[in-house]
């Protein structure tokens, strides 16, 4: 099995965790399973009455139409808006002067205290979006169902663009920050957008990150981009500008009044609200595609189960809005529940390993929702950091992105949670919009155990499988699938139904294939190990290894490339390529160095390979296909096991020589 070492055998699967501040919330497993199938049995009204809890323009005539598999329609009928129920709903009520957003930016003062500072009400964020709104639909004249790309850090402008475009019904591409000028113009190029909205640059790490200069790169390979809004985030004054095509913001909002106000779009709950771009197992990423009234519907529900946000909560998320995580839980679910949240601009080590905890410290977070990788980031400083600050106010702290290793959830559930916090581990992906399968301390807690993912949450009907589609016995690894429609769910991929279809419903008929192995314990909790397809979590951040296979072919010097993900103590997993080079190319550490930031500027710094070996030729099956799986137990030292179909043995002894010497040289 590849990903972090979760071995099966080693799971805690009977250790259970209790705490004071919880144990009125804890039910025992039984209950918690009773309720679930009381869910599950009313299932359509269950959902429904969830849903009556926002507020519709129009209600809806019909909770599920399942008439057309898999292209499940939700609420159909209905019509409501994003930014309405995000916005205008709170600034009617007392929360209209409620801060809805405390920003930092990086840089600090002598002392360590941040220079860069906003704080923005709900009324505030309720005007600007309005203004933007009014801006793209009158300066550049964006309709219902057209594309913008949004390449931004991460700053406030970031979920006020995203709301204006959803104010008039606008799909939303957000491109993270991290990504190269290549696969932003890909992203570009396939959602055929017209307008790009960027920033001048941000900082990370104490550096100036130059955003605008890779959007001029992308440009020059995306002809179809007609406008570009600048926001001045560092008031750089050397970005290059293309006359009438690029304006910086304050131009970009001539003409808009102050008090501008733009009438929500009465949008079908089916309208599609963004496309969010996902690796997969092919090169290319594809636009998963979300809805506007399922998706709500299940945000709020997971808002309130996951995270038990209340009205004196102060909410976290470290997240960026760049991935599905920041989309579903900063920029929608807690503005949908009217909380307050902070958002950070930089990196959790700058100035020193102490910055989240400052932050927490500051302004009393109450809510942290996070990833494994930063918490053994945080585990490799030492909890010296943490103790220097007063965490005390945290109630609850989930994880996300990664299986969780029962060592880092102690660490965190003790130095963070002072043993006092609900703390769960949050299944999800890009494709489900929203958490699945999640401890629910808003609800009941079923009891906590270190690692797992915890039992499915009401209203969803998981399974892990076998290679039939058959139940897998408990504590047997199996496929994790979802076997009904639910409502924050993928409604296709952009330009590509035959490709949804085949990668998502045809593995297992009538189920939903996540891709994820996966085990369910005695008591029916989920423990999601790992991926079971060539897509690799590195820091949490999902990267395809084709797509780093197409990107290493597309450098001069490379004739083939395989590239696997293997188990790193930090980040979950890491990118390593074994490279065959065109007759005559030498294999130098220089030509090692070019290809890594090759690979950084064709996709991005996350995805540089932790190391690349020079083979002569790859292992392959007699049909020519690559055996990653080979190259995997090479590198992970395990047992080859079958290795029948392999065409020449040869490549295995070179690559497992490659990898020695490798290993010998970086020991000596
Ligand atoms: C939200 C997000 C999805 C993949 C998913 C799985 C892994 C996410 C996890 C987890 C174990 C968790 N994953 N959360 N694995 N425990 N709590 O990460 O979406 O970027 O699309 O990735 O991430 O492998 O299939 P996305």
């Amino acid at each position: 099995m590849k990903g972090m070492s979760l071995e099966s055998e080693n799971l805690p699967f009977n250790e259970y965790v209790y705490n004071d501040r919880w144990r009125s919330r804890t039910l025992d497993v039984k209950s918690y399973w009773d309720l679930h199938r009381r869910s599950i049995e009313s299932f359509e009204e269950f959902w429904a009455s969830i849903a009556r809890e926002l507020e519709w323009f129009k209600p809806w005539d019909k909770v599920l139409d399942a008439s057309n598999p898999p292209f499940y329609k939700w609420f159909v009928g209905g019509e409501l808006n994003l930014s309405y129920l995000a916005l205008d709903r709170h600034v009617k009520t007392w929360r209209k002067n409620k801060l809805a957003l405390i920003w930092e930016g990086e840089p600090v003062d002598q002392s360590g205290y941040p220079v860069d500072r906003r704080k923005l009400t709900y009324y505030d964020m309720w005007r600007e979006v309005n203004r933007v709104a009014y801006m793209l639909r009158n300066n550049f004249g964006v309709r219902k169902g057209d594309r913008i790309t949004i390449y931004l850090p991460m700053i406030p402008e970031l979920p006020i663009v995203m709301y204006a475009a959803w104010r008039i019904g606008a799909i939303t591409s957000v491109v993270f920050s991290g990504f190269s000028a290549d696969a932003l113009a890909d992203r570009i190029n396939d959602s055929q957008s017209r307008l790009v909205i960027t920033a001048d640059g941000f900082w990370r790490r104490g550096k100036v990150v130059r955003l605008k200069d890779i959007v001029d790169k992308a440009l020059e390979k995306a002809p179809g981009v007609e406008n570009v809004v600048v926001y001045r985030r560092l008031g750089l004054n050397d970005v290059p500008m293309t006359e009438g095509r690029d304006w910086f913001w304050e131009k970009a909002l001539a003409g808009v009044p102050h008090n501008a106000y733009v009438e929500p779009e009465r949008l079908e709950s089916t309208h599609p609200s963004y496309i969010l771009y996902t690796s997969g197992t092919t090169g290319k990423p594809k636009g998963i595609i979300h809805d506007t009234g399922g998706w709500a519907v299940h945000v709020y529900a997971t808002m309130k189960w996951v995270f038990d946000v209340r009205d004196d909560d102060i909410y976290w998320c470290t997240a960026d809005i760049g991935w599905v995580t920041g989309h579903s839980y900063i920029v929608l679910g807690p503005m949908l529940m009217g909380a307050t949240q902070i958002m950070y601009e930089g990196a959790p080590d700058f100035p020193q390993p102490d910055r989240w905890w400052a932050i927490i410290e500051r302004y009393g977070v109450s809510i942290l929702y996070t990833s494994p990788t930063a918490i053994r980031t945080f585990m490799r400083f030492g909890e010296e950091w943490p103790r220097k600050h007063d965490l005390s106010t945290l109630r609850i702290i989930h994880s996300v992105g990664e299986p969780i290793n029962p060592e880092a959830w102690r660490w965190a559930y003790t130095n963070l949670g002072s043993q006092n916090v609900a703390f769960g581990s949050t299944w999800w992906m890009t494709e489900t919009g929203g958490i699945v399968i999640s401890h629910a301390p808003g609800l009941y807690l079923a009891p906590m155990k270190p690692g797992t993912n915890g039992p499915p949450l009401p209203g969803f009907e998981v399974d892990v499988v076998d290679e039939s589609g058959k139940p897998a016995p408990p504590g047997v690894r199996g496929y994790l699938v979802i076997k009904r429609p639910w409502p924050g769910m993928l409604h296709g991929i952009w330009g590509d139904p035959e490709r949804y279809i085949k990668t998502y419903w045809s593995r297992f008929p009538g189920m939903f294939y996540a891709g994820d192995y996966a085990i369910r314990d005695q008591d029916g909790y989920i423990w999601v190990l790992g991926r079971a397809d060539e897509v690799i979590k590195v820091a949490g951040h999902r990267l395809g290894t084709y797509e780093l296979e197409s990107a290493f072919i597309s450098h001069p010097a490379v004739a083939e490339a395989a590239v696997i993900g293997v188990p790193d103590p930090i980040k979950g997993e890491v990118p390593i390529a074994f490279i065959v080079l065109k007759q005559g190319v030498a294999g130098t550490d220089e030509l090692r160095k070019e290809l890594r930031q090759h690979i950084r500027n064709t996709v991005g710094p996350i995805a540089e390979p932790a190391q690349i070996f020079f083979v002569s030729k790859l292992p392959k099956t007699r049909s020519g296909k690559i055996m990653r799986r080979l190259l995997r137990a090479v590198a992970t030292n395990s047992p080859l096991g079958d290795t029948t179909t392999l065409e020449d043995e040869t490549s295995v002894e070179e690559a497992k020589r490659a990898y020695e010497e490798l290993k010998r040289e970086v020991s000596q």
